[in-house]
């Protein structure tokens, strides 16, 4: 029997208890959502975010779990449908887990005990002891691992994973990420961003299984050149070609072409006359 759910959030504080949002984003994951759903620890708000699945998994959560609360969001990505969650989240600590079954609902005290440690940002790692999966192919570890080297050597980080979603930060943190991400980069940037904001961070490992039922909607090759691209692009900033500047930090808009629509960052001028002035330092991380 459900109990009553409104859309009244659950996330008042008691003593000093860390609430607890979790954000679980959702395309087409009907057969997939009751597993993760049964999986999850007692928790304070659920928000699913929901691409307006063809397969009713929005509907079907919400019959499932009487803390769940779904968000439509027919926008493509599982950046924009994270994004949408983290602005719609109440609680102290947000933590973000696919709907597919590939993590484990069961493992995330883990994560939430290391903010309650004191950490800002803890994320999850299949390659540190105690780590694993059973669903990584040849070419994406392949790929992960690169990116994850790179990323170390630009950002001088010693992370042991990039590209894995299981993660929880302190939802006063989220300003700090400055995400604007709409693909799977968003893992990428939420990692780089948290270097450069200077959070304390945190791995601990994870368990990868396989996706139950369904196939993956990342494509290797496509996905991977975008994730490249926002290491480089928080490292570096954006390369614009009509003013000859270098413009640091990011728009909120899709793109940063024009650094007149770029909000928070820092342009660099780099036209030659000014470069005789102007050594480009980028912040240390
Ligand atoms: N709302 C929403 N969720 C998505 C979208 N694309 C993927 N997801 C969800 O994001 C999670 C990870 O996606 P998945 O296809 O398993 O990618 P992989 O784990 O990287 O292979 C799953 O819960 C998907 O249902 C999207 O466009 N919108
Ligand atoms: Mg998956």
């Amino acid at each position: 029997m459900r109990a009553p759910s409104g859309e009244a959030t659950h996330c008042h504080r008691s003593g000093q208890r860390l609430t607890t949002s979790v954000i679980i984003p959702t395309f087409n994951e009907s057969k997939n959502i009751g597993w993760v759903l049964r999986r999850l620890p007692p928790v304070d708000e659920i928000l699913v975010v929901d691409r307006c699945s063809p397969d009713r998994t929005g509907e079907i959560a919400k019959a499932l779990h009487n803390r769940v609360r779904v968000i439509n969001e027919p926008r493509r990505g599982k950046g924009t449908a994270l994004r949408t969650g983290f602005d719609a989240a109440a609680c102290d600590v947000v933590v973000m887990v696919d709907a597919d079954g590939s993590m484990d609902p069961a493992e995330m005290p883990l994560y939430v005990d290391g903010i309650a440690q004191g950490y800002d940002f803890v994320k999850g790692s299949r390659f540190m002891a105690g780590g694993g999966s059973d669903d990584i192919t040849p070419t994406r570890a392949l790929g992960n691992h690169v990116l994850t080297r790179t990323t170390n050597l630009l950002f001088m980080s010693r992370f042991t994973d990039l590209c894995y979603g299981f993660m929880a930060f302190r939802r006063s943190a989220l300003p700090d990420l400055r995400l604007s991400s709409t693909g799977f980069e968003i893992e990428t940037e939420i990692v780089v961003n948290a270097v450069m904001a200077n959070l304390r961070i945190l791995e601990v490992p994870t368990h990868e299984r396989q996706r139950r039922f369904g196939e993956s909607n990342l494509r290797a090759i496509r996905d991977g050149q975008r994730v490249l691209s926002t290491i480089l692009r928080e490292r570096f900033g954006t390369w614009n070609h009509d003013e000859l500047t270098l413009v640091k930090g990011r728009s909120s808009a899709a793109t940063a072409t024009n650094p007149h629509d770029i909000e928070d960052e820092e342009v660099i001028d780099l036209r030659a006359d000014s470069l005789l002035s102007t050594a480009h330092e980028p912040s240390a991380p």
